[in-house]
């Protein structure tokens, strides 16, 4: 697994601020399973699960959220948005009680996809420490 983290790592896009196919999966122009949408957030299932739940949570509008790292004090109220989404979908896709929550932010945490998301993981027995 380590050797697939690295080799995904090193393939990585940095954050260069382009449009990422998160902005074609909100237009629906890539056709993803929606578990849960209101005017500020959309959860879509990942296409490679890790987990038998394994949903994205994003801000529709990116608004400079390319990356955690780069939150500013007027991104609270969407940060906050997401969070409760992400719990919302935990509760749809019958994970309440025992869900992750994970956010990959830059080349050593293997993000891949430079606009903001949430990975909600669930429905097996999840490890401790992550890889
Ligand atoms: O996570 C990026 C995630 O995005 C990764 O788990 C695959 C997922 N992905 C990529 N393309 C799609 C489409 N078209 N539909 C659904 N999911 C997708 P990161 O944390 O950046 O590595």
């Amino acid at each position: 697994h380590d050797e697939e983290a690295v080799a995904k790592a090193a393939a990585i896009n940095a954050d260069s601020g382009a449009p990422t196919i998160i902005d074609k999966i909100v237009s629906k122009e890539i056709p993803s399973t929606i578990v849960y949408e209101d005017d500020k957030v959309l959860a879509f299932k990942d296409i490679n699960p890790q987990a038998p739940v394994h949903v994205l949570v994003i801000p529709k509008c990116r608004d400079g959220l390319t990356q955690l790292g780069k939150a500013e004090q007027r991104h609270g109220e969407i940060l906050g948005q997401l969070l409760y989404a992400a719990r919302m979908v935990a509760e749809k896709e019958g994970i309440l009680d025992g869900f992750r929550v994970v956010i990959n932010n830059g080349p050593s945490a293997c993000q891949s996809v430079y606009h903001l998301h949430l990975h909600v993981l669930g429905g097996r027995q999840m490890k401790w420490p992550p890889g």
